[in-house]
């Protein structure tokens, strides 16, 4: 598929270097793998293949070579150049310049948002031909597969900040189709927090750390965010949905994703239907409860990117299903809302998601800044078949992201880099620019021109497949720098939600409203903030004054409805696939019952492709981790071994330790956390007493006790799937 351009002199380069000095290049043999256990690609896939022959044109491989100048000239590097022993350095030290050069110029800006993330190559696969709806092509016909990357990001918080931190998670896939990249930029949340892209600047400076202090990272619980919340009730939908499970997901596979804006799928004879997009995850929705969350964040602040690193490099594939809601062009305000809003839901009562095709994550990048921070993800990087909207915020992002792309890379050239670069043939008139990879041979760099016989050829909607805009669109009217008012209503969706979710979910939100506004300092933000979401909920408004100490407010019912829509929270349906959760087995050294227990529940949860951690304390054999480094954060659910009981008990946080090996109390907290945090927890025969010893009671739910046989393994792989027992959270009355 490459044209003459695509492969670019650099990948020449090598293979000439590779010819003169093998030694100092260190053999670079096509499609050589330079960490293979870190792949983890799926063999049978052609999309698959074609990303590694691609991205092997760029690998650096070390092995077996000479330190050399970036100028190719072998060099030592442990001392500078001096002036006599003792010194100084001289300033003719190339090598000396240029090391620290570098060095200092390793850093790009990090992402003005969303710049912490992972990223993961995948495949998608088309269903089916889906012509009649849309003229894209990677959707052109069942089976066909398409290469992807896909980076999963938090927003508010800095490059370094903890994964686990409450937020919007970012979900931009590409797609390097046969006509050019496609990007889906979107969300795990299907709303956005305002309504006109000009307002994004102020949505992002009240939610990032305070300017004097930048205190707190990645936290929207302060004063400034909440004095935009409550001026700016368009945020409250997406709010109340980053307030439930979705702002502290499980895992980036347990998250589903969102297009958020309606955009066209348009058909090669021009009719167009305006469509929302899904992804489905197919592990299942699954998150973390607050407490844990930030127990999370200490202990291990790479944990969601860890998860997902890990178990494409184990062959644990995660998997997400792209659906869409199709809307026809006169319907946009026929659902109650406006189409173009992007703070609304469409429910699925009202539209149904038709399923196009599947993803499949499958290999890890092979160097987290060459590929997963400079992948530069654009909404406006678009193909034939799918066209905007008029959506206000999307238009203002189709100037932001090629924007702010120019910053982090200091000049246009960034679509050259090997992540971003198309995986078909690039030819126009652009030309020059800051680190330009390739020797444009078309000296007629202009068009129209005679002199190259008119190449590049411009490509229509009928000539050389050529992206076209929507045929029916019209755009005309006034002038007018005002708010639509089909948007004015911004209080019905988040009750719809809020409506929707299970008592124990609502009172997660009011939950996690309390712990955000009880950081807030100022009263007049406290109330005015009250005074917006009691147009939502009186109850829920309620609830959150009294535990902040501002007046509950009176019910505001010319606001109010009963209306409720399905599939918006994230407990109570089991996972559809347990892959890849974690069991801690708490054990003991001292006891070869206690050891073997574990293995033999090691053994039988592979089959499910659930991993069991035997903790002790100190790593020997079969003992993959130390109550010291263990923590109930590291496991999805915790088994107690009968041979271990003996470490547990309430005693054991208060006595003097026998143990120097981990802090006091350790095995129990472990325990109790667990259960604290909603997780299955369990004990092995005799056992049975280290949960009542930790006043766990037996009979609840989730809760698994007796002989390690199959009825045990059954029980636990059941629980692991429902995941939080929600009957361990008090609800208020
Ligand atoms: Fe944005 C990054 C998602 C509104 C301006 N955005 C960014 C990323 C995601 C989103 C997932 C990270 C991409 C990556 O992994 O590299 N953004 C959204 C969604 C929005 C949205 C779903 C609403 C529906 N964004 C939005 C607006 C603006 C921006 C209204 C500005 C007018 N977003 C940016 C940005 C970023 C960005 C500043 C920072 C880094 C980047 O673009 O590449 O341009």
């Amino acid at each position: 598929m490459r044209g003459a351009y695509s492969l670019g002199a650099f990948a020449s380069l090598i293979a000439v270097a590779s010819a003169a000095c093998p030694m100092l290049t260190g053999e670079i043999p096509a499609g050589s793998i330079a960490n293979p256990h870190h792949l983890g690609s799926r063999a049978d896939s052609n999309a698959s293949d074609e990303t590694e022959a691609f991205l092997s044109e760029f690998y650096l491989n070390d092995n077996n070579s000479f330190l050399t100048t970036d100028v190719g000239g072998p060099i030592e590097d442990q001392n500078s150049l001096k002036a006599g022993i003792r010194g100084s350095t001289l300033l003719e030290d190339f090598i000396f310049r240029q090391k620290i050069q570098r060095f200092d110029h390793e850093r790009v800006p990090e992402r003005a948002v969303h710049a912490r993330g992972a990223g993961a190559h995948g495949v998608f696969t088309s269903y089916a031909d889906w012509s009649n709806i849309t003229a894209a092509s990677f959707l052109g016909a069942a089976g066909k597969e398409t290469p992807t990357f896909v980076r999963f990001s938090t927003v508010a918080g800095s490059r370094g900040s903890a994964d686990t931190a409450r937020d919007v998670h970012g979900f931009a896939t590409r797609f390097y189709t046969d006509e050019g990249n496609y990007d889906i930029v979107g969300n795990n949340i299907p709303v956005f927090f305002i309504q006109d892209a000009i307002q994004f600047p102020d949505l992002i400076h009240a939610v990032k750390p305070q300017p004097a202090s930048e205190i707190p990272q990645a936290a929207t619980a302060h004063d400034t965010a909440y004095d935009f919340f409550g001026q700016q009730p368009s945020t409250l939908h997406t709010l109340f949905w980053a307030m439930a499970g979705h702002g502290i997901p499980r895992s980036f596979r347990h998250v589903d994703g969102f297009g958020v804006h309606a955009y066209r799928f348009v058909t090669d004879d021009g009719s167009s239907k305006l469509v929302k997009f899904h992804w489905k995850s197919l592990q299942g929705r699954a998150s973390l409860v607050w407490e844990e969350a930030q127990a999370t964040a200490g202990k291990n602040a790479d944990f969601m990117r860890q998860d997902l690193f890990d178990n494409i490099a184990a062959g644990r594939y995660p998997e997400w299903e792209l659906g869409v809601q199709l809307i026809e062009e006169p319907d946009q305000l026929s659902y109650g809302f406006d189409l173009l809003d992007p703070t609304k839901i469409l429910p699925v009562e009202q539209v149904p998601i038709t399923p196009l095709g599947k993803m499949q994550l499958n290999r890890n990048p092979l160097n987290y800044f060459a590929e997963t921070e400079q992948v530069m993800f654009q909404p406006g990087h678009i193909v034939r078949g799918i066209d905007f909207t008029e959506d206000p915020l999307l238009q203002g992002r189709l100037f932001s992201y090629l924007d702010t792309q120019l910053n982090r890379n200091g000049g246009p050239n960034f679509e050259q880099i090997p992540i971003n670069r198309p995986r078909v043939p690039i030819h126009n008139n652009n030309r020059d620019g800051f680190g330009q990879m390739f020797i444009p041979l078309n000296d007629a760099a202009y068009s129209p021109n005679t002199l190259s016989d008119g190449n590049p050829k411009q490509a229509n909607e009928t000539v050389g497949n050529g992206f076209f805009t929507t045929p029916g669109r019209t755009a005309n009217g006034n002038l007018v720098r005002a708010k639509s008012p089909t948007f004015a209503d911004v209080w019905s969706q988040p009750g719809l939600f809020y409506n929707s979710l299970t008592a124990t979910e609502q009172q997660f939100v009011i939950n996690a409203l309390r712990f955000e506004l009880a950081n807030v300092a100022s009263e007049t933000v406290k109330n005015n903030f009250i005074t917006q979401i009691n147009r939502v909920n009186n109850t829920l408004a309620t609830l959150v004054a009294t535990a902040i100490g501002v007046n509950a407010p009176e019910p505001d019912p010319t606001y109010y409805h009963h209306n409720k829509t399905s599939d918006v929270g994230t407990f109570g349906t089991p996972l559809k696939k347990i892959d890849g959760l974690k069991v801690g087995v708490l054990a003991s050294v001292n006891d070869e019952n206690s050891i073997s227990e574990g293995q033999s529940l090691a053994r039988s949860l592979a089959d499910l492709n659930v991993d069991v951690v035997i903790v002790a304390e100190r790593l020997a054999g079969n003992v993959s981790a130390t109550y010291s480094a263990s923590d109930a954060i590291n496991f999805d659910a915790v088994i107690v071994t009968s041979g271990a009981k003996g470490l547990f008990g309430p005693q054991t946080f208060t006595a003097v330790s026998n143990t120097t090996l981990y802090p006091v109390g350790r095995p129990t907290q472990i325990l109790v956390d667990a259960f604290r945090y909603g997780k299955p927890v369990g004990a092995v025969g005799s056992a049975s007493e280290a949960l009542t010893v930790s006043d766990i009671d037996t009979d609840r739910s989730g809760v698994i006790t007796g002989d390690l046989n199959d009825e045990f393994v059954k029980q636990l792989s059941e629980d692991l799937a429902t995941f939080k027992f929600l009957d361990r959270f008090t609800v208020d009355e």
